[in-house]
């Protein structure tokens, strides 16, 4: 047996170097001297990243995503030179929105086989080539690209690009390895290192200072947040400083994981217009969008923006109307905050009315919710999606995470969750398509909790279904999968409604865009994987089924269960 140490070599050994736990490949010829340095890893007992093999590259990006949503750890994504990467990059430009780290990485070919020793295949020659390289494909959806143009520069430059990737805001970056670079005589460095980990930011303290200053002095202050829940240490501070001050807090549409805990009374839903009039200081913490349209802003509020990189760099229009920006570590920033408006001392007197006035606000919400619920569990006909969300609440077990791919119910799943923990919930971001992957990667991370992937109809019949199932299976990560099927993209009629509420869709009660009526019994997809598969349609049995569901995930079985909705 020959080893061959080559720039397969080169750069599993910068994977091992980083630390990374998985490499997801969705295959293609470029990669059989990484597959030589995998075979031999395994043979020779070195430590270093697991290898998975998944059938499309949207599962293989996809699970990255998951992972690093729930780990923070950026892993390796191998594709197949161009066609791979616009393959997968639907959900590349879903990893880039959710700010989630990743390396992908794809090949060209530089030489055609006209080097002497060196064949890279001739479809690379015929099929393959992308003008200006596959790099040329990446602006818009990395926040990085480039070529590894060499077999001295590919090991540290792996290493650059997964460092980058992961620096706030973090996100995928891409290295386009050419084959002859990967099948090259490899020296390893002669100083071999990893990556450290990315230095911490703060705001100086007179700025925190002031912060803490214009918070005692706000009659009206507001938190609006986002994804102050993708670090849980940061939604704690989060609520310890709401607490102290009596701030209560929105999370607006836009909100992408659970940031504030729902039952919490500072808690005021996800809608801003109560506070639009007499907000005067909103402190906007990870909220990227807070109004819409931008200028619908709290016309008499300051905006403070904490965040670690308050403008993206990926979105075109971003106004926040800032009045002062705080930077860097936003726990620190929030724990500090806190610390100083302590220091300063502030009128209890008013915070405890401010905080029984809140209080009472949340209390008439939670009494809305508990009604819509009434309302809903009367209906004896069909499954309001507001039953489907108060069954899954009461019947998973605390630890289960959610995953959301729904379109028109995830402000119900929001609201009905109720969720009290940051950890506990995902929206899927980007193009239709990537949400089982996204939670088989959530899955991947937390092996030992019970994850629920809430997915529309349509975006179902997006997902990959037989490449996704199959890694469900393959892998041994039991989900469950719950169908909120209203046979349509009721979305798009909710749109078409909303510029023409009387135009010639409605007066032919027909609306193009719109319906999945013929779609087959989407619990038939399950028996194929070894997945138990329930189709539901009636209220009455809707508790029961979710039981034997959610008891076969239990037992190591993944469960699909289409629940036929009203709307
Ligand atoms: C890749 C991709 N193609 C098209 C769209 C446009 N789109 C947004 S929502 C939607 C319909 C989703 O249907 P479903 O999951 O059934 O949710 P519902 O609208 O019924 O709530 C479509 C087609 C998209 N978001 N992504
Ligand atoms: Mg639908």
């Amino acid at each position: 047996m020959k080893r061959y140490i080559d720039g397969g070599e080169a750069v599993l050994a910068a994977f091992r170097a980083l630390g990374m736990h998985y490499v997801f490949c969705a295959s293609g010829s470029e990669w059989a001297p990484l597959w030589e340095a995998v075979v031999r890893q395994r043979q020779e007992g070195l430590p270093g990243p697991q290898y998975l093999d998944l059938w499309h590259e949207t599962v293989a990006v996809g699970m990255a995503n998951g992972y690093a949503l729930v780990t923070g750890k950026p892993q390796a994504v191998l594709l197949h030179a161009g066609p791979g990467l616009l393959q997968g990059s639907c959900a590349i430009h879903g990893a880039l929105l959710a700010g989630a780290p990743m390396l992908v990485m794809s090949s060209e070919s530089v030489t055609y086989g006209e080097r002497a020793g060196c064949d890279p295949g001739s479809q690379w020659y015929r099929n393959l080539s992308i003008v200006g390289g596959p790099h040329a494909l990446a602006p818009g959806i990395f926040k990085w690209a480039n070529q590894a143009p060499t077999i001295e520069t590919v090991h540290e430059l792996t290493i650059r690009a997964t460092e980058m990737a992961q620096r706030a805001p973090a996100g995928p970056c891409y290295l386009n390895v050419p084959v002859e670079v990967l099948l090259e005589a490899w020296t390893p460095p002669r100083f071999p290192h990893g990556a450290a980990a990315a230095g911490r930011k703060l705001s100086p303290p007179e700025e925190i200072g002031q912060l803490a200053q214009r918070l005692v002095a706000a009659k009206h202050p507001l938190v609006m947040t986002e994804t102050a829940g993708r670090s849980p240490a940061a939604a704690r501070a989060l609520v310890e400083l709401c607490e102290l001050l009596a701030i209560p807090v929105v999370e607006p549409q836009a909100a992408v994981c659970a940031n504030f805990p729902r039952s919490h009374p500072l808690h005021q839903g996800g809608n801003v217009e109560p506070f639009m009039a007499n907000a005067d200081l909103v402190l906007l913490v990870n909220c990227r969008a807070p109004w819409y349209p931008p200028s619908n802003r709290p016309p008499l509020a300051t905006t403070i923006v904490l965040d670690e990189v308050p403008q993206r760099p990926h979105i075109v229009y971003q106004v926040l109307y800032a009045d002062a920006y705080l930077e860097g570590d936003v726990e620190e920033t929030l724990r500090m905050t806190a610390a100083a408006v302590r220091e300063r001392g502030f009128d209890s007197a008013l915070i405890a009315q401010r905080r029984e006035r809140h209080a009472s606000a949340h209390a008439a919400l939670a009494a809305a919710t508990a009604q819509a619920e009434a309302k809903a569990a009367a209906n004896g006909a069909a499954i309001d999606a507001i039953r489907l969300v108060q069954e899954l609440r009461e019947q998973c077990a605390p630890a289960t995470i959610f995953v959301d791919e729904t379109i028109t119910h995830s402000r119900v799943i929001q609201q009905h969750l109720r969720l009290d923990q940051a950890d506990r919930y995902y929206y899927v971001q980007g193009g239709l398509g990537q949400g089982i992957a996204v939670a088989l990667g959530v899955k991947l991370a937390q092996r030992q909790r019970p994850v629920v992937l809430l997915i529309g109809d349509g975006s179902f019949i997006y997902n990959p279904i037989v490449p996704s199932l199959a890694a469900a299976r393959d892998l041994q990560l039991p989900l469950l999968v719950i169908v909120f099927n209203n046979r349509q993209y009721l979305s798009m009629k909710y749109n078409h409604l909303r510029a023409y509420p009387d135009g010639a869709a409605v007066n032919a009660r027909y609306f193009p865009g719109v319906d999945l009526s013929t779609q087959p019994d989407l619990a038939g997809f399950a028996a194929p994987f070894g997945m138990l598969g329930i189709t539901v349609t009636d209220p009455a049995l809707l508790e029961t089924e979710l039981r034997r569901a959610l008891d076969a995930v239990a037992a190591g079985q993944s469960a699909l269960l289409n629940v036929m909705l009203d709307k």
